[in-house]
């Protein structure tokens, strides 16, 4: 297949003033009658002949200006001559949505009828310029005998045919592209509300279920109305039409889905109670909500001109979502949390054989770049930006970025325009962030000398596929200085770093200063600093930003944990003292406390492993982070049994921040006394627990402790008619599994005939959950791989994004030992050579192997 490149960017010959549709909806003969207005774009390739995507389609007929017309059909689209001046280009083909099981373009779920058009599912649709720089107002005509029918936009007439079909029309009146269209038609139940927008428009709220989810919906309905308040007061944005609808589909390949007016979501991050949901799942409906929310501006009033600029919407949606979570709950909590998943998938993308700028200039299939790298490095670089420019002129930027270019298709150049307008910056240096991949290293040395105090820092980027010479990019340094009583002598100063080597002064200082750098983690770089244990733990005790205050823990922690894995050092005693006091600091909010004493994860610790140049040894980190959450839970165990009272609140469940926090410390405080019990306090916790988030997390200890086999059986009786929590049922098993016992484990599982492996939710949890055991999954002896192999080959067959999307459990190769390697690499190859293999899966699977 041939690549597709940024440089090759031509508009389209023609440009689509208003678009009709019409479907007739059947399982297995969807008909879809589409009628586009066309002119010649005086901006494009000028001609008599016009290419329109589609795939997939069985055309019945075509006309032009009322004359039928014959097109040349080839596999991706088809091509036809067209008059000189402007025109009406019609047509119908017909398609089989029952059998579309790649859950793209048209597709069912559960007997309904939904769609999922991004990046490039519209042309499974109908005949069309599928790109998201053609943009148009739609119209649309559905007729079915399915009680609920939805399309974008607002609700038109409705109507019944000769035959008795009903049908119902949606006029959507911002011109939009076509990967934003939508339809949805089912059985659905409407969980109803409404909202006033700051210019009095009175906006219909409904998120629609399967009945019987009716009751799951009140949370995800709270969270809508604080995003569109929030987008109000903090972004000046207000909703634009006179209904909203959020529908909530089982069968989904990704989180959700921005489609204008008639959000789509995967129904785990809609439904939700307290007896079903977990304070995790409630976190995610709240930022996924918002997420797809502010997309009605950043994405949809401006969108992208191609989809090389997809971190124009995303990175900066993703901006968005990240701090209206930290204004709804806590921003420093936020942080840490958006820290740790950047580091554990965008660091870990960006260091293997995927890395990829923000900004990619290449792609075979698209939609193998919806990734941590383009999300959130591209929020990061959001976030940087805001840093150097402060908060007054970034709010000045955003406010002419949707004055100047509502209703276009954007790219990255017109996003840095703005800002180079408002601030007169030149931003040619700092666009390299999006240009060039991998994570810089910065490393420091310091001096201090008659009062002054010297850090001198050098960047450098390892090289990554594709790009082997790295220039110097623009890394803001956010940086506080304290004094050796813990006094803050320099508040958070933010140093501009643009050379290979820089350094920055400080005079005046009475004694040598304590640094702490890169303060709120200001730059998505890996610092590596030498500095001692004590030096740490009176950051973590004094440090007036809270990041940092975690990081030196977590920096702590792993320093101690390297120790373990490679000389069987025993657990430093200064770390653990200083866990101790953390512990018992009754200032801290409980969520940042859980932070602190929650270890990296074991793919972390191999990362770290292997950026510093030694190979990890999957089962020896697994016993070192056994051995010093024994040696942490022993240290503490005076305090545990105290903490855990005092953080078990009375009344019922909330799932608000604060009880979600004294929920994660107790949870961490259980945990370390299981190590202890063997168990006994969490079977307790497990028979009393009345909601989900306290009966899994005692479930998942007892299984670490091995007690797993009753309290399992004993959930699965309690839930198995809910398909969602039966994920997590799943999941947990082959998560917590001893690592030796993982592979069988869900092979077993596997078997059962509720494992509904054509179910996304399902796949990920099982055979990603496999993944997700770092150390059995690395069986020495390749069972892991294999398994998980052999269902990405079988997948494939049935959805290729999910299947490529999760080929990236291998993306880590390079980091093991020569044996694993070439395990992982007959693993890749054996995919690779799957018959008709997918585009999606074979890209992917390239790329990795490199
Ligand atoms: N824009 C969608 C993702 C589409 C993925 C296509 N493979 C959801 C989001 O980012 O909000
Ligand atoms: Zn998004």
């Amino acid at each position: 297949p041939q690549a597709v490149r940024l440089e090759d960017y031509t508009p389209w010959s023609h440009v689509v003033d208003r678009v009709q549709l019409t479907f007739r909806l059947d399982p297995r003969a969807t008909r879809v009658i589409s009628r586009l207005s066309l002119e010649p774009n005086p901006a494009g390739p000028q001609g008599r002949r016009m290419f329109l995507h589609g795939e997939g389609l069985t055309l019945i007929r075509a006309s032009i200006d009322g004359r039928a017309v014959t097109p040349d059909l080839t596999p991706d689209g088809l091509y036809c001559d067209v008059p000189e001046g402007p025109f009406t280009w019609e047509c119908e083909v017909e398609i089989a949505p029952e059998g579309n099981t790649a859950l793209e373009g048209l597709y069912m779920s559960n007997g309904m009828y939904c769609t999922q058009c991004e990046a490039e599912g519209f042309r499974k649709i109908t005949y069309y310029p599928d790109r998201p720089d053609v943009m148009a107002p739609f119209d649309v005509r559905v007729e079915s005998a399915m009680p609920v029918l939805l399309s974008n936009g607002n609700p038109g007439a409705t109507g019944t045919l000769a035959d008795g079909t009903p049908w119902v029309e949606w006029h959507d009146p911002w011109p939009k592209p076509s990967y934003l269209f939508a339809l949805v038609a089912g059985d659905l139940r409407a969980h109803s509300d409404r909202f006033t927008t700051a210019s009095d428009r009175d906006v219909a709220l409904n998120i629609w279920v399967r009945p019987g989810d009716e009751d799951r919906c009140a949370y995800a309905m709270d969270a809508l109305k604080r995003s569109m308040a929030w987008d109000e007061q903090v972004y000046g944005r207000e909703y634009d039409l006179d209904v909203f609808n959020i529908v909530a589909v089982d069968d989904f390949n990704m989180g959700a889905m921005e489609n204008k007016g008639l959000n789509i979501f995967n129904s785990k991050y809609v439904l939700a109670s307290p007896q079903t949901a977990t304070d995790r799942d409630y976190e995610l409906i709240e930022g996924i909500i918002a997420h797809e929310y502010f997309h009605n501006w950043t994405g949809n009033r401006i969108t992208c001109r191609d989809w090389f600029q997809l971190c124009l919407k995303e990175g900066l949606t993703v901006f968005r979502d990240q701090q209206f979570s930290g204004d709804q709950r806590s921003v420093p909590v936020k942080r840490i949390e958006d820290v740790l998943q950047l580091r554990a998938r965008q660091f870990r993308e960006d260091n293997g054989p995927l890395a990829h700028p923000v900004r990619p200039s290449s792609y075979i299939e698209i939609n193998n770049f919806y990734t941590a790298t383009v999300y959130e490095k591209g929020a990061e670089v959001i976030g940087m930006l805001k840093l150097l420019v402060g908060d007054a002129q970034y709010a000045e930027a955003l406010a002419l970025y949707f004055d100047r270019h509502d209703g276009d298709a954007a790219t990255i150049e017109d996003w840095l325009a703005v800002f180079e307008d408002v601030t007169k910056r030149d931003l040619r240096q700092f666009s390299r962030w999006y240009t060039q991949a991998g994570t810089p290293r910065l490393s420091v040395e310091e001096t201090f000398d008659a009062g002054t105090y010297t850090l001198r820092f050098r960047q450098r980027t390892p090289p990554t596929p594709g790009q082997a010479e790295k220039l110097p990019q623009v890394i803001p340094i956010a940086v506080g200085l304290l004094a050796p009583d813990g006094s803050e002598v320099v508040p958070t100063t933010v140093l501009e770093m643009t050379q290979e080597e820089q350094s920055f002064s400080f005079d005046g200082l009475a004694a040598r200063p304590v640094p702490s750098l890169l303060r709120g983690f200001s730059a998505p770089v890996i610092l590596d600093r030498a500095s001692d244990a004590a030096e740490r733990a009176f950051l973590l005790a004094h440090d007036t930003d809270a990041f940092n205050r975690w990081e030196a823990g977590r920096s702590l922690a792993k320093e101690v944990l390297l120790r373990m894995v490679g000389d069987n050092a025993p657990p430093s005693a200064d770390y653990l003292a200083a866990l101790d006091q953390v512990l018992a600091d009754d200032t801290l909010d409980p969520a940042f406390r859980a932070l602190v004493l929650q270890l990296p994860s074991e793919d972390d610790i191999a990362q770290s492993l292997h950026d510093n140049g030694t190979t990890p040894d999957p089962t020896a980190i697994h016993i070192a982070r056994d051995a010093l959450a024994h040696a942490q839970a022993e240290a503490l165990a005076p305090k545990l049994p105290a903490l855990f009272d005092a953080m078990t609140r009375p009344g019922p469940y909330t799932p608000d921040a604060e009880a979600a926090g004294c929920r994660a410390l107790r949870h961490i405080a259980l945990s370390l006394l299981t190590r202890l019990d063997g168990g006994d306090r969490a079977a307790q916790e497990f028979d009393r627990a009345d909601n989900m988030t306290e009966e899994l997390g005692a479930l998942g200890l007892l299984i670490r402790a091995g007690r797993g086999t009753d309290p399992v059986a004993r959930f699965a009786e309690r839930w198995g008619h809910d398909r969602l929590v039966m994920d997590k049922w799943f999941q947990l098993q082959v998560n917590m599994a001893p690592p030796e016992q993982a592979v069988t484990r869900a092979e077993t599982l596997a078997q059962r005939p509720d494992f509904d492996w054509k179910n996304p939710n399902k796949f990920r949890a099982l055979i990603g959950g496999l993944a997700a055991n770092a150390a059995g999954f690395h069986d020495p002896s390749g069972a892991g791989y294999r398994f998980v192999g052999e269902w990405l080959s079988r997948l494939d067959k049935v959805n290729p994004q999910t299947t490529a999307r999760m080929t990236t459990v291998f993306e880590t190769w390079p980091r093991y030992d020569a044996d694993r390697q070439d395990m992982i690499r007959e693993t890749l190859t054996r995919i690779a050579n799957t018959p008709d293999l997918s585009r999606d899966t074979a890209e992917m699977v390239s790329r990795i192997l490199g």
